[in-house]
């Protein structure tokens, strides 16, 4: 089972700023965890973290034929892009949104999430701990729907 991970914008910060919002662990960290959970449960995962939309865009619309589903923390272009949410829709394959802090218990604008209603789900608010529970539920998700 080979599942698409993709970080939006900035989380290559990650570590070196604002820890107590987002934590002190650096992506580099969350992906060798998020490697080390998909071992345990017998996926494969290929890693992207880009701070381009047009990018994101590109891997969401190329992981048809190869992957099963998407993890993806699309940051700051959750509450502005139609674009990423067009693309999910397009390709349809299960995804599941994760966030390291709770976007609902801070800024109203950050509340709004443009890709949640073409997700299977949404985890916010465990940290680095999100993409590991979202790994879990994608990868359950898939198991369950036999897509
Ligand atoms: O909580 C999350 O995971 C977010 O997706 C992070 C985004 C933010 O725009 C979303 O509302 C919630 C921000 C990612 C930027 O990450 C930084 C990390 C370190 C220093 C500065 C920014």
């Amino acid at each position: 089972m080979k599942i698409l991970v993709l970080h939006g914008p900035n989380l290559n910060l990650l570590g070196t700023r604002e820890p107590d919002i987002y934590g002190r662990m650096t992506l580099e960290r969350i992906n060798a965890d998020l490697m080390d959970l998909a071992a345990e449960l017998g996926c494969d995962l290929t890693i992207l973290q880009s701070n381009s939309e047009g990018e994101i865009i590109d891997s969401i619309q190329s992981a048809v034929g190869t992957f099963l589903g998407i993890l993806i923390n699309p940051a700051g272009y959750t509450h502005t892009s139609v674009a990423i949410r067009d693309a999910i829709a397009a390709v349809g394959l299960p995804a599941v949104e994760v966030h390291l802090s709770n976007i609902h218990a801070r800024e109203e604008f950050r509340s709004h999430s443009f890709i949640s209603p073409v997700a299977v789900g949404q985890i916010c608010g465990f940290g680095a701990d999100s993409y590991l529970l979202g790994l879990r539920a994608l990868h359950g998700h898939i198991n369950k729907t036999g897509e």
